[in-house]
Parts: C-alpha cells; sequence; structure tokens
C-alpha cells in the first residue's frame, strides 16, 4: 500500500514539473481495495481497471520504474511510453489494461473470464471499477453475460462516493451498491474497502467461488479518493470535514497502527520499513526520468499486427 501511495504523491509531484502530459486520476485512499484484491490472486489470474489504476497495476506486481515511465512517455514505459497514465498494462503479470472509457474495461474482463473458461485454464479475471460505472450499460452486459454463463469474474465496484464531482447520491438512486448484484442472480458483497484485511477476505471467499465453476460475485468495497477527480480537481465540492473523517480512517494508518497493536512489529520496525519503500519509489521515479524518450520510428510499432 505505501508503494501505491508514494506513488501516487511522486506522480502529483512530476505533474507540477510538467513531465507527466495528458491528465491523472489518482487513488491515495483508495490503497487497501487493489492490495487487498490482488494479493488473493495466483499467477495467471488476469485484472482490468479504469483510468484511476495506477495502484491496481502496481499491485499486480508491474515494475515501479517501469510503470513511472509510462506515465513519463519514456520508451521502457510499460507500453512504449504511449499508454500513458489512462492506459498501463503489463501482461507479464496479468494486468490487461487501464481504461480511460468508464466502464470500457469490463466486457474485456468477462472476454477474458470466458477464454479462461474455454480454455479451461483455472484463472480468475477481476474488474475494477467506479460507483459511477454502476450506471453505465458495459456494467449491466457484463455482470448479466458473467453470471447466465457462470463466468470465473471478480466485479470490484470501488465505492470512493463521487463520479468526478458529483456525489453517488446526486446520480444512483441504489445507493448500497452491491445490492445491484440481485438483478443478475450473482452474490453481492460489502466491506470496508479501507480495511485491507477484510478486503483480503472477500476477494478470497470470491476467488474460490470462481474457481469452483459458481460463477462471479459482485463486491462494494466502501473507500474516499483523498484527491480531488484529476488533476485539477481541489475537491472544493466536498462537504467540510468529509475529506478528514476519511483520512482518520487512513487505510495504511490504520494497517500500521494495528501491526503495532498486535505486536506483530515495532513501531520503529514500521517506520523503518516505510522509509526503505519511499526511497525504492523515489529511485524508481529518477531512474525513469532519465530514460530517454522513444525514438520517432517505434511510433507505429505493436500498433497494427504485422502481416504475415
Ligand atoms: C463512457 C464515459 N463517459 C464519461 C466519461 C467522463 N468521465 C471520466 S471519469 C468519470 C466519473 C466516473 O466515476 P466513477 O466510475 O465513480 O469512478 P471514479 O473516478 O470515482 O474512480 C466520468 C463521467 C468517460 N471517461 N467515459
Amino acid at each position: 500500500m505505501w508503494t501505491i501511495r508514494f506513488f501516487e504523491d511522486e506522480v502529483k509531484e512530476l505533474f507540477t514539473r510538467n513531465l507527466v502530459r495528458g491528465s491523472t486520476h489518482l487513488c491515495q485512499g483508495q490503497e487497501a481495495v487493489a492490495v487487498g484484491v490482488c494479493r488473493a490472486l495466483s499467477a495467471g489470474d488476469t485484472m482490468t481497471c479504469t483510468y484511476r489504476g495506477h495502484g491496481a497495476v502496481l499491485a499486480m506486481g508491474a515494475p515501479v520504474d517501469r510503470s513511472f515511465g509510462e506515465l513519463l512517455g519514456r520508451a521502457q514505459g510499460l507500453c512504449g511510453g504511449k499508454g500513458g497514465s489512462m492506459h498501463l498494462a503489463d501482461l507479464s503479470v496479468g494486468a490487461l489494461g487501464s481504461n480511460a472509457i468508464v466502464g470500457g474495461h469490463l466486457p474485456t474482463s468477462v472476454g477474458a473470464a470466458l477464454a479462461s473458461q474455454y480454455l479451461r485454464t483455472g484463472a480468475v479475471s477481476v474488474a475494477f471499477f467506479g460507483d459511477g460505472a454502476t450506471n453505465i450499460g458495459a456494467f449491466h452486459e457484463s455482470l448479466n453475460l458473467a453470471s447466465i454463463w457462470k463466468l470465473p469474474a471478480i466485479f470490484v465496484i470501488e465505492n470512493n462516493h463521487y463520479g468526478e464531482y458529483s456525489p453517488l447520491e446526486a446520480t444512483t438512486p441504489v445507493t448500497r451498491l452491491a445490492d445491484r448484484a440481485a438483478s443478475y442472480g450473482m452474490p453481492g458483497v460489502y466491506v470496508d474497502g479501507n480495511d485491507v484485511v477484510a478486503v483480503r477476505a472477500v476477494a478470497r471467499d470470491a476467488v474460490a467461488r470462481a474457481r469452483a465453476g459458481d460463477g462471479p460475485t459482485l463486491v462494494e468495497a466502501d473507500t474516499y479518493r483523498q484527491q480531488g477527480h484529476s488533476r485539477s480537481d481541489p475537491g472544493a465540492y466536498r462537504p467540510d470535514g468529509e475529506l478528514d473523517g476519511w483520512i482518520a480512517r487512513d487505510p495504511i494508518t490504520r494497517l500500521s497502527d494495528a501491526v503495532v497493536a498486535a505486536g506483530t512489529l515495532g513501531a520503529e520496525q514500521v517506520g523503518a520499513i516505510r522509509d526503505e519503500v519511499l526511497r525504492d519509489v523515489k529511485d524508481a521515479a529518477e531512474r525513469a526520468i532519465a530514460w530517454p524518450q522513444p525514438e520517432p520510428e517505434a511510433r507505429f510499432a505493436n500498433v497494427w499486427a504485422e502481416r504475415s
């Protein structure tokens, strides 16, 4: 979770230095969802996510320096610098792609689940998406098809309570989003998305169900984005005190405090791990900044399939 937090903090910094092109959507505060779910997966499983997807891609195990490199448009970036912040993919770790289109990746995840069922690989397919995406047509079609075919899919709503600048209640009549699962005949599980241990437990159950051939699960992880929607949004529309209330429930602080309270690690050890992760993330950013831009000739590579 610290890797994701420090990665996002660094991206914010790189943005102010005008080193990141395009827009970017940060996920500070939502780390426990990505980490809790991805820790329940095994090699060969796949994941798709939104434009707010840096955390999920890192949680799958994508290298930190090459992830920075992609945001910086470097040749050694995960996608050769062509995808940028909103289009991160690393097939070697099962990260099939983040996606700028709200809900656009859900059919991709269903396709991966169908491939798994057809080829009998046993792989599970996870899709992360926001609360706003549950109002998109692709959400309905994806859950419907996954359920009727009993596909090994897990749909994870990162309910951060806002779609851009609109609170959930302004756009969505049913605000306990896990209840939407009933329409598709699948279990709908609500979980505290700032409790990484609880998220992992829910994800393990969903993975077991998927691997057993019992079909998909809809998970609603209740969380909060501590930053605005994207780079230029200070989040001024949030009611006074709301952000502070969620920061008091910060997923990383909660886990650190719990580990210390249980006597598993001392506070100093926790601090040392934190410092080490921070150093590693900063080093990775420095490495990526030093990498070259892609050669102009590379711009069409991997865009079209070669004619055989
Ligand atoms: C199909 C589509 N419609 C509209 C947009 C513009 N848009 C970008 S982010 C966003 C809000 C989505 O909110 P949510 O699904 O809750 O995800 P969050 O940003 O909170 O993680 C919208 C409407 C888009 N990218 N794609």
